[in-house]
């Protein structure tokens, strides 16, 4: 059995992952391919749970430390639970945000140093062997902050996250933008301010390219 692929979804508030997602699923679909999809934090009960802490206003002010390795905790779980089990029976499995969200809202937002978050990485996503677990492809929507925003408080009542400053977001994406450069043969950036079905088109020219790749 071939081991299936884990793609992953940034990029900052109301960007359209979700909206996305939808669409990517679809096409591996139509290719044949099983899919699994799931979110972080969450994409399992106890993940879910401690999604629903991060994200509720009671936990404003909550320590920076603290917010990380909750984040860290629920990815643990997923990996565990979910991602490595789905990507081992050959399932390919898509998530709404990874380890990239935390250096990017943890590391650029926050401030946090990178080297703690990457050692925190290390110990849940590398084995006694030396091998690591990271997406084979990541597709980063970039948008301008203040248009996101907007997208997600037409949405709905906006959650601890959304509730930061403008500047807060703006460091966010930089961290994003420079994480894509150092790794371009794993990122993929696409203009998510462009009407969806642009959107669209340039994801699928993007998938198709990371799946010939896949199948080579
Ligand atoms: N977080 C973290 O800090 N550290 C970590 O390690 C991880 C996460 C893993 C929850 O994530 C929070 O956790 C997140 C970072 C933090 N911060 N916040 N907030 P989340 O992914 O669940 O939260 P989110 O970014 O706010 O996702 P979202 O609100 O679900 O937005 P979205 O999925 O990117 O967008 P959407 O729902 O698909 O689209 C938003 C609206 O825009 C919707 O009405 C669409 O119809 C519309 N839309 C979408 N595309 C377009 C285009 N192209 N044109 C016009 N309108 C569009």
């Amino acid at each position: 059995m071939n081991r299936g692929k884990f793609i992953t979804v940034e990029g900052s508030e109301g960007v359209g992952k979700t909206t996305n997602i939808n669409y990517i699923r679809t096409i591996l679909e139509q290719q044949g391919k099983e899919v699994v999809e799931s979110r972080e934090p969450g994409g399992t009960p106890l993940g879910e749970e401690l999604r629903e802490l991060l994200l509720d206003h009671r936990h404003t002010g909550m320590s920076e430390d603290a917010e990380l390795l909750l984040m860290f905790a629920a990815r643990a779980e997923h990996l565990a639970q979910l991602i490595i089990p789905a990507l081992e029976a050959g399932k390919w499995v898509i998530c709404d945000r990874f380890t990239d969200a935390s250096h990017a809202y943890q590391g650029g937002g926050r401030g946090i140093k990178s080297s703690r978050i990457s050692t925190l990485e290390s110990w849940v996503q590398r084995w006694e062997d030396g091998s690591e677990l990271q997406p084979d492809f990541t597709l980063l929507l970039d948008i301008d902050p203040k248009i996101g925003l907007e997208r997600a408080g037409k949405r709905g009542a906006l959650d601890r996250f959304e509730k930061e400053q403008s500047d807060f977001f703006e460091r966010v994406r930089q961290e994003y933008l420079r994480r894509a450069t150092e790794s371009p043969e794993r990122f993929h950036i696409v203009d998510a301010g462009e009407t969806l079905t642009e959107v669209q088109q340039s994801i699928a020219a993007a998938l198709l390219l990371m799946t010939n790749i896949g199948s080579s």
